[in-house]
């Protein structure tokens, strides 16, 4: 069993999607083991985003996720990291595959509904951040 971090992102919220990625998350066998609604500061936002503090894209990459509500969630499953990859999507949506979450549902490259770990190592660090170890129960 491995775990990742989702968070559905202010573009999604803001139409009501919480629902419906939930439901393409839970159909592709993830199980959501800790969720939470939070409104991202900027301190959490710029932390939460830090190794893209050189890219031109910061600023406008934070106000945004600043900008509505968020749902932060660990997802558990197995491979839980590559599954979840798989179902977002690629960054783009004009180049996410039929079937993802980005393709269904995100709006452009920076307002692309989800965010999932990219590895194993970065999962427990962005767990870490939001949850307490307590606070995800399978
Ligand atoms: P992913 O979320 O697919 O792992 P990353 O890690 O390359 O993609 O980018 C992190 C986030 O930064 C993306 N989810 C997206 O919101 C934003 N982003 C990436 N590239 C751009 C871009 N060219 N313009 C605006 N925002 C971007």
């Amino acid at each position: 069993m491995e775990r990742t971090f989702s968070i559905i992102k202010p573009d999604a919220t803001k139409r009501n999607l919480t629902g419906a990625i939930n439901a393409m998350i839970e159909g592709a066998g993830l199980r959501i083991v800790a969720q939470k609604r939070v409104h991202m500061t900027q301190v959490q936002a710029e932390r939460f985003y830090a190794v893209h503090a050189e890219r031109p894209f910061f600023g406008e990459l934070v106000e945004f996720m600043m900008s509505e509500p968020v749902v932060v969630q660990v997802l558990e499953g197995d491979d839980a990291v590559a599954r979840y990859r798989k179902v977002m999507g690629a960054t783009n949506p004009a180049e996410a595959d039929e079937g993802t979450i980005r393709k269904a549902h995100a709006e452009s490259i920076g307002e692309n509904s989800v965010h999932g770990s990219d590895s194993t190592e970065n999962a427990a660090l962005e767990i870490a951040q939001w949850f307490s170890e307590a606070e995800s129960v399978g």
